[in-house]
């Protein structure tokens, strides 16, 4: 069967790989429609060769379609996608307007595939930072149990959209090039105060909330806990945005129920599905960044013992943002649905 597709913030970072996705895994649409918000509106995208003009979506722009990938924005995802849903298309929703509520499976397939038939017409697809630290982590839960996660991360620049891109490059410019740096965008565009990002490490993405935790942070806290399906989880986080254009990276400490054999944890983080255990200290091997940005795993290393805790366990976590992050955990959903509606 074919389906009728819509991808809603088409021409946004995320929506691009969205679409270079589909493309790439030859997914099976009848038709295409790509929307935006009325600033993109009129642009035009080529999609396996033909020529696509991007209309701008309304709450009638869904009738006869199968399926709606979004990723404008919570606001545009909280107005439109329940027209979508109500013209009989499922939602796979990147934003962070429906995560949360108890109708809806936040959803990364290595994890929690079976969640996905629970939905009501949207499945929402996790935050960045959450996705990639629950995949590798998900094998090690299950086999020796967590208790506690306490978790830094150095996120690429791209998690705040091309706009912030296009930042990092202008501000690096600037400084090279021994001009004055004027922050624009980052920590958060829709703030007044702004800070320098190249050359720097802000300890702020998204918001503060009134417990002293961004909400980049409360994110993954919350996420984690329901996509693992375990609420006594204690997790501790502290998110930090870093000069690197594509590839979010963390560093992870576990403390597992019960005792475990670092041997087997490597073993099962070899063979865990989507996951890449790149660990070799012998060889200076580990993930990077500037090679997991393009790839669809998640890439894991510097596995070793904590050397203060019996059952801690410290790692390194790796992967692109924008695509397992975000376009490859939608797409993945999406090839889900199609073979479940074949
Ligand atoms: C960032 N993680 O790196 C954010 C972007 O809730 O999907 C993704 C926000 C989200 O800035």
């Amino acid at each position: 069967k074919l389906f009728n597709v819509a991808v809603v913030g088409a021409t946004g970072a995320v929506g691009e790989q969205i679409l270079k996705l589909l493309e790439a895994r030859n997914f099976p649409i009848a038709t295409l429609k790509l929307l935006s918000s009325a600033r993109s509106a009129g642009t035009k995208i080529l999609f396996k060769g033909e020529e696509y003009t991007v209309e701008e979506a309304a709450p009638t722009s869904f009738e006869g379609i199968d399926i709606a990938l979004f990723s404008a924005g919570g606001d545009v995802s909280k107005a439109l996608a329940p027209h979508a849903v109500a013209s009989g298309a499922v939602c796979i929703d990147n934003t962070n307007a429906f995560r949360m509520d108890p109708e809806t499976p936040l959803v990364v397939p290595e994890v929690n595939i079976d969640k996905i038939s629970e939905h009501k017409g949207i499945i929402a697809n996790p935050n960045c930072s959450t996705i990639q630290m629950v995949a590798a982590l998900k094998p090690l839960y299950d086999r020796f149990g967590i208790s506690r996660i306490l978790v830094s991360t150095y996120q690429a620049v791209s998690g705040a959209g091309a706009r912030a891109v296009d930042e990092l490059m202008r501000q690096t410019k600037e400084i090279v090039n021994g001009n004055e740096v004027k922050p624009d965008i980052l920590p958060v565009s829709s703030l007044p105060v702004k800070h320098q990002i190249a050359f720097n490490a802000i300890p702020q993405i998204d918001k503060f909330q009134d417990n002293g935790y961004t909400l980049e942070e409360m994110k993954m806290i919350r996420e984690t806990k329901k996509i693992m399906g375990d609420e006594s989880l204690e997790i501790s986080t502290t998110c930090v945005r870093i000069p690197v254009l594509y590839g979010h990276s963390e560093s992870v400490y576990v403390e597992f129920k019960e005792d475990y054999d670092l041997q087997e944890v490597k073993e099962l983080l070899a063979s865990a599905p989507g996951v890449v255990l790149q660990d070799d200290p012998a060889e200076q091997l580990y993930p990077l960044a500037s090679d997991a940005a393009g790839q669809l795993e998640v890439f894991v290393g510097r596995v070793r013992r904590d050397l203060t805790h019996p059952r801690g366990l410290n790692l390194w976590i790796v992967s692109d943002n924008l695509l397992k992050g975000a376009a490859w955990n939608a797409v993945q959903i999406a090839e889900y649905i199609a073979i479940e509606n074949k």
